[in-house]
């Protein structure tokens, strides 16, 4: 039997989109809830009792929760995958995919801390500072790409699906010079021809209205 996963999410939020992603690569079914980030349905008591970080997504796999994309991501590859080629069972490989998950977290943590005063406060627009630390960590993905095709080399794991939905909304708000970052247009051409990327490319352009209304 099909296992019943549920997906608490919003259908434009970038760690919403790798879970979905995911979930077209392992092909698994996933009941989707929408929590109303600008009705603040995230503080709803019912659903802070299920994550107290008030985020989505959120995962319920028949009762049990698990909450953060990226630890959303290495449950649905430990307990549902075929193989382990997207989150290798190999220690030193699986520290590898590790670190990259965190390096997208970390990257993902100032896209949201530059776009939520913007969406939610009255903050109009992006500092200098705030544009270069963006190109900063455009520029680590760069030297990070160098000879490889994805993040750990020639197998895409959930790290690579993780940094895509990532750098592709950074890119709505500072936009990645593709000329001189050859290594991530290649990088994202070839994550885009991945057969599980549409749900990316669905939430992205709503993603993209929603942030031309703040940000021009
Ligand atoms: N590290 C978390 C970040 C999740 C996150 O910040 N999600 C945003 C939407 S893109 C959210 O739910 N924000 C609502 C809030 O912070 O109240 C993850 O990877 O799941």
């Amino acid at each position: 039997m099909a296992p019943k996963l549920v997906l608490y999410e919003i259908i434009a939020s970038p760690p919403v989109r790798a879970v979905k992603m995911l979930a077209k690569a392992l092909d698994l079914e996933l009941e989707l809830k929408t929590v109303d980030l600008f009705n603040k349905e995230q503080y709803k008591p019912e659903y802070m009792k299920i994550n107290p970080t008030h985020t989505v997504p959120t995962l319920d796999d028949n009762g049990q929760i698990v909450w953060d994309s990226h630890a959303i991501l290495i449950y649905l590859v430990d307990k549902y995958a075929k193989n382990d080629s997207m989150y290798p069972k190999d220690l030193v490989k699986r520290a590898i995919v590790n670190q990259f998950l965190f390096c997208d977290a970390s990257i993902f943590d100032k896209f949201v801390g530059i776009v939520k005063p913007i969406l939610y406060g009255n903050v109009k627009g992006l500092a200098d500072w705030q544009k270069e630390s963006l190109i900063d960590s455009f520029e680590a993905v760069e030297r990070i790409l160098e000879g490889k095709k994805f993040l750990t080399g020639n197998d895409v794991t959930i790290a690579d699906i993780s940094l895509v939905v990532t750098l592709s909304s950074a890119n709505l708000v500072v936009p990645i010079d593709f000329k001189k970052f050859t290594k991530i247009a290649a990088w994202m051409k070839n994550m885009e021809s991945l057969s599980y990327y549409e749900p990316n490319a669905v939430g992205l352009k709503v993603h993209a209205e929603i942030l031309k209304k703040f940000i021009n």
